[in-house]
């Protein structure tokens, strides 16, 4: 006994102290370094300040455990391509705990203050809830050792209620009432361990929210029960006093044919038809906002201008393309128009920018993971300065506001505050006659954007 258990020890230390990304050290800013060198920022700086605040503050950035530590290069079409050094191809909940140190010797080799996962990530199914829910405890203990060892923190957690068989007709919205009970027993313990863990916030992804046919589906029905469900989400979350803020994350379809919570202002609506408003705040993501056939930015700007921005999945999809590909954001023009929108309403917090992306299949090297996150991260820092320069400079704005300038007093001023009627402004116009055109002036806007790239 005494010397199984000494084994034991050993192994676990060997465990502890090995190394999973050798060669590659923590990664450092290094404006200067040439274009072939990936493995360096050129733009973020993290301890650099920015309107106040440094960029660290503003970006918030987060990695993803999903893609980053349990894709696999699958997809509908193809096997696994990419094959992790620390994975021994079982689902032991031994493997599952290494995978979790590899993973926070990512975090602090990149230098990303936050990460995210859902809790099947985390640890095996067992062939109870309770066996389940025990496994999630063994890895949520370590989590909470390297979160303390390493200072990385919890941006959100969430539950994944759509990859199991039980969830195929959905979870909040399935036709069985059995299925969504199962569902609430699962956030229960998901809304326990985030408390656990500190989690600044709590996402709900509808993923199989939504229907395939209208000809099974009642979908005034579906919508009372998710409300419902979300009914009693809020009354645990108060219960057990967890702070985090909860997010809803739209997407518009896939993999069902039409999900319920398509977009922003779907979401707005549903939350604001069922009362359930206060409660929650919106986790977009643009991929899933070009899947509504809206431009990237849409989504973030329509939740945000409501006050209902509360974080960001930082990642984009080809736009010749119609499912979500979960590519890391690169473009430039994207991010600015991204953090123009977060500096405007005075930043993220308790959000962040979640990188719910993951590498091309073919990129299947472990600096691949690397690179990827580091040109990522440096897109965004840039993102964050041209749009600091396009709102300090407030020469786009003010043609901005010129545009509108009609509204700010006269009748366009009452019509706003609710004093002016159909009769006045009948009157108006048969004395003033027709409104004279005005230019939209988009190209000017447009040159004006692309100074500041
Ligand atoms: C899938 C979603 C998912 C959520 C978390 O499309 O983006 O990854 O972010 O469940
Ligand atoms: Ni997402
Ligand atoms: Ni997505």
């Amino acid at each position: 006994m005494a010397q199984a258990s000494t084994k034991r020890q050993k192994t676990s230390n060997a465990a502890r102290d090995q190394e999973f990304f050798p060669g590659i050290g923590e990664i450092e800013y290094n404006p200067d370094a040439n274009a072939s060198e990936t493995l360096v920022f050129r733009h973020y700086d993290a301890h650099q300040e920015i309107l106040g605040r440094t960029m660290e503050d503003w970006l918030r950035f987060s990695v993803c455990y999903w893609h980053s530590f349990r894709g696999e290069g699958t997809d509908p079409f193809g096997a696994a391509t990419i094959k992790r050094p620390w994975e021994d191809g079982t689902n032991s909940v031994e493997n599952a705990k290494r995978r979790l140190r590899a993973a926070f010797e990512f975090f602090s080799k990149l230098g990303n203050k936050y990460w995210t996962f859902h809790d099947r990530d985390l640890a095996p199914e067992g062939d109870t809830l309770a066996e389940t829910n025990a496994n999630l405890d063994e890895l949520v203990d370590l989590a909470a050792e390297l979160q303390r060892k390493t200072g990385v923190k919890l941006l959100w957690a969430t539950c994944n209620l759509f990859n199991h068989p039980r969830y195929m007709h959905g979870a909040g919205t399935s036709c069985d009432a059995h299925v969504t009970a199962y569902a609430c027993a699962q956030v229960k313990k998901g809304l326990e361990i985030a408390t656990r863990l500190g989690a600044e916030n709590f996402v709900f992804w509808g993923g199989r929210e939504g229907y395939n046919s209208l000809l099974n589906t009642d979908v005034k029905a579906d919508l009372d029960h998710f409300a419902a469900f979300y009914r009693m989400v809020i009354g645990y979350k108060e219960k057990i006093g967890f702070k985090g803020q909860l997010l809803i994350e739209p997407k518009a379809k896939e993999p069902t044919r039409h999900q319920y919570d398509y977009d922003a202002q779907t979401v707005m609506a549903f939350l604001h038809q069922y009362g359930l408003t206060q409660h929650f705040k919106l986790n977009i993501e643009p991929n899933h906002t070009m899947l509504a056939g809206h431009p990237y930015e849409h989504d973030v700007v329509f939740s945000s201008a409501y006050g209902m921005l509360g974080s960001i999945d930082a990642n984009t999809g080809s736009p010749d393309l119609g499912w979500d590909t979960d590519q890391f954001p690169m473009d430039i023009r994207n991010c600015t128009m991204i953090m123009k929108t977060v500096i405007e309403q005075g930043g993220l917090a308790p959000g962040g920018l979640n990188f719910d992306a993951k590498v091309r299949r073919e990129s299947t090297e472990l600096r691949d993971l690397f690179i990827s996150h580091i040109a990522a991260m440096d897109t965004f820092a840039r993102g964050l300065k041209n749009a600091t320069k396009i709102i300090s400079e407030g020469i786009l704005r003010k043609s901005l506001n010129a545009r509108y300038v009609s509204w700010n007093s006269g009748l366009g001023a009452r019509m706003v505050s609710g004093e002016a009627t159909l009769e006045e402004c009948e009157k108006v116009i048969m004395e003033r006659g027709d409104p004279k055109p005005t230019s939209g002036h988009q190209e000017h806007f447009e040159a004006m954007f692309n100074h500041y790239m």
